[in-house]
């Protein structure tokens, strides 16, 4: 299948400025609309320009005529064209003491505040870029944020933990004494269970960054919890659960079921891609609680206390619970269940032509391993296998993609993934029916993402 390369709408769309910007008020659709009409009009004038430029060459259309080359291909004599950088001498080795930086050409890949959900209060949430990722790591920069209290960038050698309660003695620990233990790097997402709220509420948000953005997915370090609780003589039979808290204001609590912990899969990170969390990311020390909601990764970690019952904290009484159908309140919902979205094409991207894409997207389930992911292009009538992009760890964000052929008619493009345990991700009609309609938090449904004509992008529900 010749893939023609202004059909390649790529993350692209919402990156580099020859390409679509994000809006930045998703509110503003006057906004949006002056954007999409812009990329149109390049295109267009992109088309023009290629085609009289290759009428001016014989040995071109030559080529074209055997179907050697696609039209806007081979139209683009810029190839000849020898740019400054392959004459004159490139910039030296970065100066000493530097930190790389992305290229100037990536400035709009951003993590974005939505003007209809975080006021510029410290109590705020930031969004990932999906629409510009590739494969599965996000890169430390374009981690999401959600703070209840503002982010510090705390002294290390300042830092202590301390873990009491059921255990023979209190003890504290310094950063310098939990790095010399053994350690261990593992790939976990991490999902906000306010991830995808605003779209339980049929708001139809417009862009996957702000419907799908609480999500990122790192490799990190750090020593299994269980480690530090049996240095300080925790009692793990008495012992059932485990409080873990939080040192900057917001005092952040969560309750961590034992089990959890004794599986070894809970563990205290000061890793991250590398290199130290980021601040933002609760540097030094972070809990890491894997397919667990991220409210229970706390971070500035500063005390865990063993207890026989669940604490019942502030931030367990408020926040993060699930208004069931029949009025009473789900409190302890923890394990994201398996959920996906197809990142490109996307809400606010635009496909330009019709022809080849490759749709792909993001899959993930807090139980395991992602098995399968299936796409639909009409709305959930017919649905084929996507590939599964290696590599696919439990608890971890799983790349899936799917060659597809637009003939330029509306689509509405669906992912449903299922995980290892056989749960199948529900759609809004299913998912409503179980949880009915006073949620707020924990939304896996299949996202849908409508294509029109013109090649616009939009979110909307399918019922
Ligand atoms: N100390 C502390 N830990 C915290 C929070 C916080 O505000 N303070 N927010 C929680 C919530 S609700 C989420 S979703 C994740 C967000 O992690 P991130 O900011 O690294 O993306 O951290 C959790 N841990
Ligand atoms: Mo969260």
């Amino acid at each position: 299948m010749p893939i023609v390369k202004g059909n390649l709408v790529r993350q692209k769309m919402l990156s580099a400025g020859r390409f679509l910007k994000a809006p930045e008020n998703f509110l503003n659709q006057a906004e949006i609309k002056t954007v999409f009409a812009e990329a149109k009009n390049g295109r267009r004038d992109f088309i023009r320009l290629a085609f009289a430029a290759a009428a001016a060459s014989a040995a071109i259309p030559a080529a074209m005529a055997q179907g050697k080359l696609a039209a806007s291909e081979d139209g683009d004599l810029n190839i000849l064209n020898l740019p400054e950088h392959s004459k004159g001498l490139g910039q030296g080795v970065s100066a000493a003491g530097s930190y790389g930086a992305p290229s100037q050409y990536e400035s709009n890949v951003l993590r974005r505040q939505s003007p209809g959900l975080t006021q510029t209060t410290q109590s705020s949430v930031s969004f990932a870029p999906l629409q510009s990722l590739f494969g599965i790591i996000t890169p430390s920069g374009l981690h999401f944020e959600r703070h209840h209290q503002g982010w510090w960038d705390i002294d290390p050698s300042k830092h202590r933990l301390m873990v009491n309660g059921l255990v023979k003695a209190a003890k504290v620990f310094t950063l310098d004494e939990i790095m010399r233990l053994p350690a261990v790097s593992r790939f976990h997402f991490i999902e906000c269970g306010a991830n995808t709220a605003v779209d339980w509420g049929n708001v139809a948000v417009p862009t996957v960054q702000y419907t799908h953005g609480m999500i990122s997915c790192s490799e990190f370090t750090g020593v299994p919890l269980i480690t530090l609780l049996e240095m300080a003589g925790a009692d793990l039979k008495a012992g059932k659960f485990v409080l873990a808290e939080g040192a900057e204001g917001s005092s952040m609590t969560r309750t961590i079921p034992m089990e959890l912990v004794k599986s070894g899969e809970v563990f205290v990170a000061y890793g991250q891609n590398g290199e130290m969390l980021r601040p933002e990311q609760g540097y030094p020390l972070r809990l890491v609680v894997p397919g667990v909601q991220g409210v229970s990764w706390v971070k500035y970690l500063r005390r865990l206390e063993v207890g026989d019952m669940p604490f019942a904290t502030k931030d367990e009484a408020i926040h993060y619970m699930d208004l069931q159908p029949d009025g009473l309140h789900r409190q302890y919902t923890s394990i994201q269940e398996c959920k996906s979205v197809v990142t490109t094409p996307s809400g606010g991207q635009v496909l330009l032509d019709k022809g080849f894409y490759s749709i792909t997207g993001l899959a993930w389930s807090g139980r395991g391993k992602v098995k399968r992911v299936d796409v639909s292009v009409d709305g959930g009538r017919n649905w084929q296998t996507a590939r599964l992009e290696s590599p696919v760890l439990a608890k971890a964000l799983t790349r899936f993609s799917l060659d597809w052929n637009w003939d330029g008619k509306p689509a509405i493009i669906q992912s449903r993934a299922m995980d290892e345990t056989g749960f199948v991700q529900p759609t809004y009609k299913q998912l409503r029916a179980v949880r009915g309609t006073r949620s707020i938090y924990h939304n896996n449904a299949i996202q849908s993402w409508l294509v029109q004509e013109s090649g616009e992008v939009k979110n909307v529900q399918v019922s």
